[in-house]
């Protein structure tokens, strides 16, 4: 049978907004599978031998938006290796990118003719929220930008690089906007109802 071409929704919001947890409910209902930018990152740069490793560190310590021709090739890879595995498998969650121009760019340039975007999942909620998540996560996850300093960072490059990418979707009418600040199980049954109804 041919290959289906791979069918994207990017997932965004602001650190914490619960995309990662709210990814891995999807998957357990639906046939999607979940690509996190974050979580590919964080990987690439602990893998032995990676030339990336220091500035991944020092980029996600200070909430920067690491350049795109490295987040690209980890998300193409991705996307690759799970329909090599698997021809069924060509419904992604693209979570945490696009976060700036750049990122965009780098997407329209090298996948644009290679998979389908069909529409932004956005998880809205408060900056306050965000970081109360965050802090609180911090006492156990490890992550190098659960404090308040990294915080106040990925706050603001979210609130001056990543908005302005949701409101360009908005205006093409490709945002669904779900009310992050609830309970999980509450997210989720609005997750729900919108997967459905898209189909
Ligand atoms: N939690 C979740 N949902 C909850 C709810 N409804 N009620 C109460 N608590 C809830 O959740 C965060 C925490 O909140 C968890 O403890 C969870 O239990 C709880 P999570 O699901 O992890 O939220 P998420 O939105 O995934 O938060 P995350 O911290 O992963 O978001 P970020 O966007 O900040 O992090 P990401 O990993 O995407 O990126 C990290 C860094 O990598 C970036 O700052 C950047 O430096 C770099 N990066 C790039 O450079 N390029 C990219 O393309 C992507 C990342
Ligand atoms: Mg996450």
């Amino acid at each position: 049978a041919l290959a289906m071409k791979p069918q994207v929704i990017f997932v965004l919001g602001g650190p914490g907004a619960g995309k990662g947890t709210q990814c891995a409910k999807i998957v357990e209902s639906y046939g999607y599978t979940h690509l996190s930018a974050g979580d590919l990152l964080r990987a690439e740069r602990m893998r032995e031998g990676s030339e990336f490793g220091q500035l991944i560190d020092s980029y996600i310590k200070d909430g920067k938006i690491v350049p795109v021709e490295i987040t690209i090739n980890l998300l193409r890879k991705g996307m690759e290796e799970t329909m090599r595995l698997n021809q069924d498998k060509f419904r992604f969650l693209i979570d945490g990118f696009p976060r700036n121009q750049d990122n965009l760019q780098g997407w329209t340039s090298v996948m644009e003719d290679k998979a389908d975007v069909k529409f932004v999942l956005f998880f809205d909620c408060s900056d306050q929220v965000c970081i109360d998540r965050c802090l609180e996560r911090g006492k156990s996850s490890g992550r190098t930008d659960d404090n308040r300093e990294s915080l106040e960072k990925r706050i603001q490059t979210y609130l001056q690089s990543t908005r302005p990418i949701i409101e360009l979707y908005q205006k093409q009418g490709q945002v669904r906007t779900v009310d992050a600040s609830r309970s999980v199980d509450e997210v989720f049954a609005d997750v729900k109802a919108l997967l459905e109804k898209e189909g």
